[in-house]
């Protein structure tokens, strides 16, 4: 992409009603517009983030074994009348009447409409055990909308909801989402604390939040030193429901819990291992057995013949809310720092002189050698000083920068600059391209 065709409107200046770094950069870097209270605009830039970000969602939890479908956003009330919570969900969901008076609502979550089309759907035994999932935007009226997509009122989420026949079968579900999870965040470059958590208006008796720790994280949370140690996922056979507890056992060994389910017993156990933070919760899982399909009758066959009310699970990503997340967890002072899994462009190439010939010349051809590779390329080809391209390539943070100049012409090389490290070489085109490809 060329910029001089691009839309990026990037400031120098920290936005005002910023609070937070991530807030503040992603202004900056010209990812968001809010349009609204809680309400943003994605700008191109953001997006490609928002989509790289959904993929490796998506990938996993495709892998996992669960199904994807769409839900749309507008739910009508009497969905929600069937599970009792239309009254109990209180000022947070947006009621919209259309125009022949039918109640609706903008759906904040999905677990009523999913239960419905699964009663429609599911006849008998046979038909479980069964994930599905969807992608798309909710809407919470939040009193306190803030920190930019980190707390929204339109964001967008990953929600799964598994269907079982019995509890054991409902805990291999959740398990399958855990471990899910844990190779989900840690692809982004996060390292997420699966923690004991409160199970809220969802409802149910089992639930982890999943906690990317950050001072800036609007979550007290309490846990095990070990967790500073850094863990990469093993790898699990997700059929296998037993070697999945161990894996999951594993993981909730240590203590970690939110301030809702700190546990007295466990932080005196721990001692002087005990830490206190700050996180973001960038997912929740909940298992909450037989609660919807008992109110909302969706009864399937059992192997014995008589009817059976699913034991059911929900699993919520913050989609949004990861770009945030990943942004406190990976910056410097000069901007954003991205981790190559979810970079907008893996490259920012620079012309740093556009009104010259040669140098336009090289630009161009080495730009359409990295689209050749496949590489995605973000090519300052505007006619602006060298040092403005530079401050505006380290605050977008792409992962490679290669810059093009007279004096490198002359010598024939460009030169390579490593966004995480700051780590500059000279080398040629060709092998600055090489390097880039990985
Ligand atoms: N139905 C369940 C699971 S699918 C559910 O709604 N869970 S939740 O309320 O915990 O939301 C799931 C995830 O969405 C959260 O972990 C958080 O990462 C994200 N989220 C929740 N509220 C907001 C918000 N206002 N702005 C941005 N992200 C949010």
């Amino acid at each position: 992409m060329r910029l001089s065709r691009y839309l990026l409107p990037v400031t120098k200046e920290s936005p005002a009603d910023a609070q937070i770094v991530s807030h503040k950069l992603m202004l900056r870097a010209g990812l968001v517009r809010q349009t609204a209270a809680g309400i943003y605009a994605w700008l191109p830039l953001g997006l490609k983030v928002l989509r790289n970000i959904e993929r490796i969602v998506r990938e996993e939890q495709d892998r996992s074994g669960a199904v994807e479908m769409l839900m749309p956003t507008m739910q009508s009330a009497d969905l929600w009348r069937q599970s009792g919570r239309y009254d109990a969900y209180g000022p947070e969901m947006l009621r919209i009447t259309d125009r022949h008076d039918r109640e609706m609502l903008f759906g904040p979550t999905n677990e009523e409409m999913v239960t419905a089309l699964f009663r429609d759907a599911a006849r008998s035994y046979r038909d479980l055990p069964r994930t599905l999932y969807h992608i798309q935007w909710k809407f919470r009226d939040e009193v306190r909308p803030r920190f930019g997509v980190m707390r929204g009122r339109e964001f967008l989420m990953k929600d799964a909801y598994s269907f079982d026949m019995d509890e054991a079968g409902a805990r291999h579900s959740y398990n399958r989402m855990f471990v899910a999870y844990l190779r989900t965040f840690a692809r982004m470059g996060l390292r997420a604390i699966p923690m004991q958590a409160d199970t809220g208006p969802i409802g149910g008796d089992l639930s982890h939040e999943f906690i990317v720790l950050a001072p800036t994280g609007e979550s007290d949370v309490f846990y095990h030193a070990s967790w500073d140690a850094a863990t990469e996922p093993e790898t699990v056979d997700f059929d296998d429901a037993d070697a999945l507890q161990r894996v999951v056992d594993g993981y909730t060994a240590d203590y970690a819990a939110t301030d809702e389910k700190r546990d007295a017993d466990r932080e005196a156990a721990a001692g002087d291992a005990l830490r206190q933070s700050r996180g973001v919760e960038v997912g929740h899982i909940f298992y909450f057995g037989t609660k919807y399909s008992a109110a909302m009758g969706l009864g399937v066959q059992g192997t014995d013949g008589t009817s059976v009310n699913p034991h059911m699970g929900s699993y919520g990503i913050g989609v949004s809310r990861l770009v945030g997340a990943i942004i406190e967890a990976s910056h410097d002072d000069r901007g954003i720092v991205w981790p190559d899994a979810v970079a907008p462009y893996a490259v920012g190439l620079i012309n740093m002189r556009a009104d010259d010939a040669r140098c336009a010349a090289a630009a161009d051809d080495l730009y359409a050698r990295l689209q050749a590779a496949g590489v995605e390329t973000l090519y300052d080809d505007r006619d602006e000083r060298g040092g403005a391209k530079f401050a505006t390539m380290d605050l977008i943070g792409l992962p490679w920068q290669i810059v093009i100049g007279p004096k490198g012409i002359e010598k024939g090389v460009v030169e390579l600059k490593r966004r995480a490290t700051g780590e500059k070489v000279e080398l040629s085109a060709g092998e600055a391209l090489a390097r880039v490809r990985g």
